[in-house]
């Protein structure tokens, strides 16, 4: 019987030694440690044995049974390195490469333009007023100050709005500029005092549309950034003075500004603002076109009329409007050559600011 347990621990030894898979290991534990392996069928046998021979065959048979479990979790151990080592391999990972950068989103940049002209302003004291986009004719052109067939009209080619509805009584236009926002302000706050209204001081940002020839100066959509100040005693010197800091606070304390007579119908006396230009300190370039100037905005005393429609008397009341384009100062400050850009949604523009 001893020399039974020996052959069957050597067998199970070697036996043990060609394994290298998990698999093959358990099928190793069923034979050779199961419940119907060789080596437990002589624990069964000990009680046929001779008394005498009993311990030591039992003895025995528990030594080669610690040895063949203690050889199998040795194995275990093997092949568990083993499969980590494989792995590990497979699946290396270089620690030291750089990470990939998540893209990062930006600002378009009429929206940073839009935002720099309006802290500007709230800097000098605006308050920001948004009105619609979809207007009647009555505001975006009747109230200030240009009735059905003025001539003025050309000056801004409209969309037409097909409203659908059964009492069409408006004329639906997309807003030509932000000036009617004006009407809707002062009527805003003459309603809060008719007898008195409150001065306002306003800046009114927003999208505006054209049935323009699209150029690379032109759009058929573009921002405007429309100023409004209404009080009493507010004179076309307090306009200068505002529109001068505004350019010095936007281009720099050495800009030059100059104004020059205009027309707008809504205002009167109207002019246009340029500042010198900075691409060439006003020696003359592409940029400005050999004049040395870049026009930058409209302004103008609010024309009597056009206070009289918001709710604001004219014998009591003044004040001063001035409109801008944040795309057309964004091309100037940048060198932007075409309008275009702006809306054509190309990230090798975009991603440039
Ligand atoms: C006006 O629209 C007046 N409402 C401005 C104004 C307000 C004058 C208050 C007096 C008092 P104008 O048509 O010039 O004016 O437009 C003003 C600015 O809008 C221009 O200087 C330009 O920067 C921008 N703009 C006008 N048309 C376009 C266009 N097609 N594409 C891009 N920007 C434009």
């Amino acid at each position: 019987m001893l020399e039974k347990l020996s052959a069957l621990e050597q067998q199970a030894l070697e036996a043990l030694e060609g394994i290298t898979e998990e698999q093959a290991l358990e099928a190793w534990r069923v034979a050779h440690l199961g419940r119907n392996a060789p080596l437990m069928q002589v624990f069964s046998a000990l009680a046929t044995l001779p008394r005498e021979e009993r311990p030591l065959v039992g003895q025995r048979a528990n030594q080669v049974k610690t040895r063949l479990e203690q050889a199998f979790a040795e194995k275990q151990r093997q092949l568990k390195e083993a499969w980590l080592a494989r792995t590990l391999q497979a699946e290396r990972l270089d620690v030291t490469l750089p990470g990939r950068r998540p893209p990062l989103g930006r600002l378009h940049p009429s929206t940073q333009q839009l935002r720099r002209v309006l802290s500007i302003l709230a800097e000098m004291g605006f308050q920001v007023f948004t009105s619609r986009e979809v207007e009647t004719d009555e505001y975006n052109f009747q109230l200030l100050n240009i009735p059905p067939h003025h001539p003025a009209r050309e000056m801004q080619d409209t969309f037409y709005v097909d409203a659908g509805l059964k009492d069409d009584t408006y004329n639906w236009v997309l807003r030509t500029h932000t000036s009617p926002g004006q009407i809707h302000a002062m009527r805003y706050f003459a309603a809060l005092n008719p007898q008195d209204p409150p001065p306002i001081r306003i800046a009114l940002p927003g999208m505006c549309f054209r049935y323009e020839q699209i150029t690379a100066r032109s759009e058929i959509q573009f921002h405007q950034v429309e100023g409004l100040v209404v009080g009493h005693h507010v004179t076309f010197s307090d306009l200068k003075g505002t529109l001068v800091d505004f350019c010095r606070r936007m281009f720099g304390q050495e800009a030059r500004v100059r104004f020059r007579p205009s027309y707008f119908p809504f205002t009167e006396p109207s002019a246009e603002v340029d500042v010198e230009c900075f691409v060439c300190g006003g020696k003359g370039c592409s940029v400005c076109k050999y004049s040395g100037w870049l026009e930058i905005l409209g302004a103008g005393m609010v024309h009597p009329v056009v206070l009289q429609n918001g709710g604001y008397d004219p014998q009591r009341y003044t004040g001063f409007a001035f409109g801008m384009g944040p795309e057309r100062q964004f091309m100037l400050r940048y060198r932007v050559e075409d309008i275009r850009f702006f809306w054509s949604n190309d990230l090798r523009f975009l991603e440039q600011f």
